[in-house]
């Protein structure tokens, strides 16, 4: 396949025709146009299945709900291609590495269990009893449970993540790595400790009654495009919307609704973001730093005057701790400080400080622009502190919405896919179950990779995803999978981490996904997914699998189990055959699940239900707490200077889903047919005297002495602050070091590396070919 690369301007709002015109074309491209509609139609219904794509909620009152990107993810996976065992034979593992993303899942669906053959470095069939005998023999070697590492990805579904976690504390270990230790962990840390719950305290229909809605950090006309119909149903009806991005976004700009046909005829589009402040990567905190002083002065300025004070002073009185000590180090901080930081003026910060104090009921968003810095639980932490001070939390309209990425992350978590279980969590199982689970944290993400690189490890199992490519320091990701014995992968697609194979041995168990029909012995089964906004339903696929030889993640994951612990305590086999025995257990050991099987039926799902949102804080002092964090003095402390040359961000295209490359383009920031870009502010490409779509290598600056570089990327002249870059995710992960993590979470500094900019040599003007 050619592509041509170009850079062209996009002009028009985001969604409209040109978001219908790719999803048609899309979902036309792709083998079984007319299944794959018909797919799409189903999405989110009472009957049907959960959208694959984000973690978004469901409207249930539209008749379809699907966005451009959704349809992505559903023509993706409901793919009648196929790889088949033809396929390994003809391609050796080292041949496969040297192609693209892009390549190895558009190769299309997985159908039968692959092993590595190290004879033939190639993949070659093998039964699924010997696949689950073969794991069961690694993991009976083992000197200690904690050698095995069992990694998820957020789109395994409620049961099987549930049965997943219960093998793994069964077999003695906590070690649950998975993609939210990369994603959201700043999240459910910081508001943990803030109001003593770890999830968004919003609903969906929360966004039709607030009166301003702050959006920090994320782009969600790419990556959470329902979320665009409430912030433009919300801004028609005069709410204000502000926005926090780095980047000019088309998405938070402008958005024309492609399922309203009289927009879809007229060039009118909506505005979406009344105001929008570009801070420095990392500057969130600093910015609602500047907010809350523009407040507090205001504040004392009325109450000096016998005026009722800005604060909700009876909220705080009641609900809080902590206030005095937070508006002292609000006080300590100079405006120098916080401009300097944030990249933004005073002014500016005064004027979004007075839209937040205008407006009774604030919703406040964020995704990875605020997650993935070294200083993300604190500036989580400031952005609940801002709502706590208005007691914007328990009543309609207001709260804190973590926005999340993969579409049942959140209930991944809440099933206990988690490195650090509570200990209610690991006693109600041991009650329910009569064992004893491991009382010692795990490891997360990062710390796998380095157990994995000291030889601590020795088998991993990873539900989905592809840890290899989503992981930071690519090659060191790499060589950390390729120490242990045994590395295996359930998965729909073939991607990198399958080819980066374990020492003696290498799995590939191919599984349905959430579109397809999934019939065990009791009959077809259904499974439960749950959004950000603790909602959790049902999902039933409808396509016929491609291959008798896909099994469920259910089914794999208790041939695992029971290949390698026998039926007892847990009847794995019965518990796969029908699966409302797994919701049963579920039922019996987490809160909120009571009479799960029966709420199923619900349409729409039902609420799990949020503490905080109820004014019930599950905190140590049973009271919201303000955090009280000073601004980071640099956001590299490591580097012994106060600023990198450049610091870079690594986001995600228009085109793709994660390490799923769709294709190359990326619409509304104009770039088509290539990927590796490098956004950047005009008056730095002329002060480096570079000149727009010249190509640069990029180096990490670090303290360890290792050369983290790539090269031949092309300058695209861009709005961004000076000194800010961004760069597309998986490509520019080998430049963000392993040892660069949030404090307390441990989840790499995606949005912040810090870098130098050098002419290449490299030279990749001319069309590339990718396969
Ligand atoms: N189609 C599609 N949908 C997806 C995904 C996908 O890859 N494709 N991924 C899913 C997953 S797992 C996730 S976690 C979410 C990710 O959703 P997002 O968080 O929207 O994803 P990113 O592409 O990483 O975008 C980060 C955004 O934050 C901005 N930003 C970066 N750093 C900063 C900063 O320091 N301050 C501010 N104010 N802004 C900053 C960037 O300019 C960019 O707009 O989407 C989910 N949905
Ligand atoms: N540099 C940089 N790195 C990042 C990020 C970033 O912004 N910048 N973002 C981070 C974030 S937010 C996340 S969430 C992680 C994502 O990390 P992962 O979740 O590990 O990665 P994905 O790319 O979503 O995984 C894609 C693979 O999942 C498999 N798959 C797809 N659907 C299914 C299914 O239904 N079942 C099963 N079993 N397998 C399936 C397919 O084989 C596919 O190849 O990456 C992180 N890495
Ligand atoms: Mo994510």
């Amino acid at each position: 396949m050619k592509f041509k690369p170009a850079i062209k301007p996009y002009q028009s709002a985001a969604g409209g025709w040109g978001s219908l015109e790719a999803t048609t074309r899309f979902v036309l491209d792709s083998k079984q146009a007319l299944k794959n509609i018909r797919n799409l139609l189903r999405v989110n219904k009472s009957k049907g299945f959960d959208c694959p794509g984000c973690a978004w909620g469901d409207d249930n009152s539209s008749t379809f709900s699907f966005c451009e990107n959704g349809a992505k993810a559903v023509s993706w996976e409901a793919t009648r291609k196929a790889i088949d065992p033809a396929f390994f034979a003809a391609h050796s593992v080292s041949r496969l590495r040297q192609q693209s993303d892009y390549f190895l899942e558009y190769q299309g669906r997985l159908t039968h269990p692959m092993r590595y053959d190290r004879a033939s470095a190639r993949y070659v069939p093998i039964a699924w009893q010997d696949a689950f005998a073969l794991i069961a023999r690694h993991l009976h070697a083992l000197e200690h449970p904690n050698q095995l590492e069992l990694y998820t990805s957020g789109r395994a579904s409620n049961e099987a993540s549930y049965l997943y976690q219960l093998f793994g504390r069964l077999f003695g270990t906590n070690n649950f790595p998975d993609c939210s230790n990369m994603c959201h962990e700043a999240s459910g840390t910081g508001l943990k400790q803030s109001i003593g719950v770890g999830k968004g305290t919003i609903r969906l229909e929360d966004f039709e009654h607030a009166d301003a809605i702050f959006v920090f950090g994320q782009n969600p006309g790419t990556n959470h495009p329902r979320m665009l119909h409430s912030l433009r149903h919300a801004a028609d009806r005069g709410a204000h919307i502000v926005s926090f991005n780095t980047l000019r976004e088309r998405g938070l700009e402008r958005f024309a609704n492609p399922q309203n046909p009289l927009e879809l005829l007229t060039p009118l589009s909506g505005t979406i973001s009344e105001t929008y402040l570009q801070p420095h990567l990392g500057g969130d905190m600093a910015a609602v730093r500047g907010m809350v002083k523009a407040l507090l002065e205001t504040d004392r300025l009325r109450l000096a005057q016998q005026q009722p004070g800005l604060f909700d002073r009876a909220f705080i009185a009641s609900h809080t701790a902590n206030v005095e000590a937070y508006l002292a180090v609000v006080d300590a901080t100079t405006w120098a400080e916080i401009e300097q930081q944030s990249g933004l003026r005073e002014a500016q910060l005064r004027a979004v400080a007075d839209i937040y104090q205008r407006s009774p009921r604030v919703i406040c968003t964020w995704a990875m622009g605020v997650t993935q810095h070294k200083h993300s639980v604190a500036t989580v932490r400031e952005i609940a502190n801002l709502q706590l001070l208005f007691g914007q939390l328990g009543k309609p309209g207001a709260g804190l919405c973590p926005v999340r990425g993969h579409s049942n992350v959140q209930g991944n978590r809440t099933m206990g896919i988690d490195e650090k279980p509570s200990r209610a969590f690991l006693d109600s199982l041991g009650a329910h179950f009569g064992f004893t689970p491991p009382q010692h944290p795990g490891h997360n993400t990062v710390e796998a990779l380095e157990a994995m690189l000291r030889d601590e490890v020795r088998v991993l199992i990873a539900l989905g995803g592809n840890l290899a490519a989503a992981a930071p320091d690519s090659p060191r990701a790499e060589a950390a999978l390729q120490r242990c014995q045994l590395t295996v992968h359930i998965s729909t697609k073939l991607n990198r981490s399958h080819l980066i194979t374990g020492k003696q041995d290498a799995l590939i168990l191919p599984t349905l996904g959430r579109t397809e029909r999934d019939i065990q012995a009791s009959g077809p089964q259904f499974v439960t997914v749950e959004d950000s906004f603790s909602m959790v339903h049902a999902s039933e696929g409808v396509g016929y699998p491609l291959s008798e030889q896909q099994r469920s993640e259910t089914a794999i994951v208790a041939g695992i189990a029971n290949a390698t612990l026998g039926n007892q305590p847990v009847d794995w086999l019965a518990l796969a055959g029908d699966y409302s025995l797994i919701r049963d257990h579920i039922a019996a050991t987490l809160p909120g699940f009571n009479d799960f099987n029966l709420r199923c039926e619900q349409p729409g799902g039902f609420y799990l239900g949020n503490a905080a949102a109820e004014l019930r804080f599950n905190t140590p002092n049973q009271k919201a707490n303000f955090g009280v964090a000073e601004l980071p003095k640099t956001l590299f402390p490591q580097l012994g200077c106060q600023q990198a040359p450049f610091t870079l961000q690594t986001l995600r295209s228009h085109d793709q889903y994660n390490t799923t490359i769709y294709g190359l383009d990326d619409r509304y920031r104009g770039v088509y047919g290539q990927r590796e870009v490098l956004f950047i502010n005009p008056q730095d490409i002329a002060a480096l005297g570079l000149a727009d779509g010249d190509n640069v290598d990029i180096e990490t600056l670090w303290h360890d002495g290792i050369t983290r570089k790539v090269s031949g990327f092309r300058l695209v002249s861009y709005n961004i602050p000076r000194g800010n870059l961004a760069a597309y995710y998986p490509e520019t992960n080998p430049l963000v070091p392993l040892s660069s993590v949030g404090d307390e979470t441990f989840t790499p500094t995606s949005k912040s590396v810090p870098v130098a900019i050098t002419r290449s040599q490299r030279n990749t003007d001319t069309e590339r070919r990718i396969a």
